[in-house]
């Protein structure tokens, strides 16, 4: 294989330390604005300004830049009928079953419960996969690297881009899962790793009063 070859920084902007500070306040601002939403209008969105995310997703660093990853944007209504009658089928597994009464504890402020309206109403499904290996012409099996952290970090750029496009979303993982390959054909080095739920607001939409932890908290600074 060819090595690739190097090419100065050209792109990198750094800023003044006042202007550095204001930007680091105002994407503050903007970005704890951002909530996970259950209650979606049907309004459509833009085919464009997703597919503008998902690319913005892929600029996101992967191990050995292997990039593994796909994203399957949902918005065929009889897809999402599918989906939402899988991701129900295992919910009520869940909650009835699997789920211990701890876990159930830490989600009852959340009042969810087996039933996903969400996955009809909204908009636009974005099925995210994380590719474990690559499937070389000779049939080798090549394993990719760090892929559960490389496909975190491009869905939390994905959260981030639909956020700042001024959408909301809600980061779903039925479990399990693999009914997502069936439904959408996906092969089997591909794991469905989450749904983004895409769209705008519900007119009266609410969430629940939830808290962040503070810098002191989350942070220590040697
Ligand atoms: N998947 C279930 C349960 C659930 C689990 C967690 I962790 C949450 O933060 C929220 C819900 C559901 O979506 O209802």
């Amino acid at each position: 294989m060819t090595e690739p070859g190097f090419a100065p920084l050209s792109h990198h902007i750094e800023y003044p330390p006042q202007e550095m500070k204001q930007r680091s306040a105002s994407f503050l601002d903007t970005i704890q604005r951002r909530r996970s939403i259950r209650d979606f209008s049907e309004r459509p969105v833009s085919v464009e300004v997703i597919s503008d995310c998902i690319l913005a997703a892929s600029s996101a660093p992967s191990g050995a830049n292997r990039q593994p990853w796909h994203f399957v944007v949902v918005s065929d209504a009889q897809t999402k009928r599918l989906i939402r009658q899988a991701a129900e089928s295992v919910e009520h597994e869940l909650y009835i079953k699997h789920a211990s009464k701890e876990w159930l504890n830490a989600l009852a402020p959340l009042k969810t419960n087996p039933s996903k309206p969400f996955l009809e109403t909204a908009p636009c499904l974005i099925a995210i996969f994380a590719e474990k290996y690559r499937l070389l012409p000779d049939g080798i099996k090549e394993l990719n690297y760090y892929v559960n952290e490389s496909v975190g970090i491009a869905t939390g750029m994905l959260i981030t881009a639909i956020h700042n496009v001024g959408l909301a979303c809600l980061p779903y993982t039925p479990s399990p899962m693999r009914f997502l390959n069936r439904i959408l054909d996906r092969p089997e080095n591909e794991r469905p790793f989450l749904i983004l739920v895409v769209g705008y607001p519900a007119d009266g939409a609410t969430v629940p009063e939830l808290d962040k932890k503070t810098l002191g908290e989350i942070s220590t600074f040697v």
